[in-house]
């Protein structure tokens, strides 16, 4: 079994003082950390596997393309911090190029978390692996288990996409200075980011035919209803994901369907029909604006892969 570490409490005070000000705000908004309890994450990977998506196998086929030429830029022995790693998948699928001397993937939901590491510390029993549970946007601080030789930070998928880019900014500069730690020259930073394009192509990736994006967002009220004691009635809500030109990004949000109250104890929340809950932003990067921003973070030398329709983007930058 591979080492794990749990930093994240299921409930805590802090968790509903949050979501209680986000629901009641005048435009209700929740953190898209919601959207990862083990249904959600379960759910996540589906979406992963849609048509629609392009994120996830566009991002892999440029792994898989470029993955010796990354090493190389990297160098092997790293210490790889896969940051919201899931099922670990993408960051087992780089071992073999990469040899890290440890892995330590992070992921806010813990139990699905620590069912993936345990199967793959089966798989490679020669990597030390420290699993940890913990809500990286918040803190990036790592538990002493963590080597600080040479830090590779792994954070695929587009996520930082999901950061406003205020706040995206503050977290490359965590990463930066968390890479600076140690003495051995640093791993630095590995990161895929979704691409600016066509806005049908955005649209149906947020929204499709079979639903599972719909049920992902859904799935969010009831996580709600847990953490909270909430009474959220799914069948009174409805999915609305579509591209914001003006701020390139996706807005994902939950449209109440009738003039309905929510209820917790100590609290209450009316809405009204086609009032919206936003539930997420995925904010979409021209190459030249990801390059600034990783500029602006402090990063230097900058590798970028990308695929021939130049839809998604893989980076690699020195801290
Ligand atoms: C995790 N993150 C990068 C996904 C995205 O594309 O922003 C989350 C997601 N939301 C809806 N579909 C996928």
């Amino acid at each position: 079994m591979a080492q794990f570490i749990q930093l994240v409490e299921q409930r805590t005070q802090c968790i509903d003082d949050e979501l209680v000000a986000g629901l009641t705000a005048t435009q209700a908004t929740t953190s898209p950390k919601y959207l990862y309890d083990a249904l959600g994450s379960k759910l996540f990977e589906a979406i992963c596997e849609l048509p629609e998506y392009y994120p996830t196998r566009t991002e892999a086929k440029i792994f898989g393309k470029h993955a010796q030429e990354m090493a190389q830029a990297i160098g092997l022995g790293t210490t790889l911090i896969d940051l919201g790693a899931g099922n670990c998948a993408k960051a087992a699928n780089l071992f073999p190029c990469l040899q890290p001397a440890q892995y330590v993937p992070i992921d806010i939901s813990v139990e699905f978390l620590r069912d993936s590491v345990n199967k793959l510390q089966q798989q490679f029993p020669d990597i030390d692996m420290v699993g940890v549970g913990m809500d990286f946007s918040v803190d990036l601080r790592l538990p002493k288990n963590v080597r600080s030789e040479k830090r590779l930070f792994f954070y695929p998928g587009s996520s930082i996409g999901n950061f406003m880019p205020d706040d995206a900014l503050v977290f490359l500069r965590q990463i930066k200075s968390a890479c600076m730690q140690g003495d051995v020259a640093d791993g630095g930073l590995l990161i895929g980011v979704d691409l600016v394009k066509e806005n049908s192509i955005l649209d149906a990736a947020y929204d499709d035919v079979l639903g599972v994006t719909a049920s992902f967002n859904l799935n969010l009220l009831l996580h709600l209803n847990r953490l909270l004691d909430a009474d959220f009635d799914l069948r009174e809500w409805r999915h609305r994901g579509f591209f914001n030109d003006k701020l390139s990004r996706i807005e994902m949000h939950l449209e109440a369907l009738s003039d309905q109250t929510v209820r917790w104890p100590n609290g209450v929340r009316r809405f009204e029909r086609g009032e919206r809950i936003h539930t997420e932003n995925s904010y979409k990067y021209t190459r030249q604006s990801f390059i600034s921003l990783l500029t602006e973070a402090g990063f230097e030398n900058v590798t970028t892969w990308t695929d021939p329709q130049q839809w998604f983007m893989v980076c690699h930058a020195r801290a």
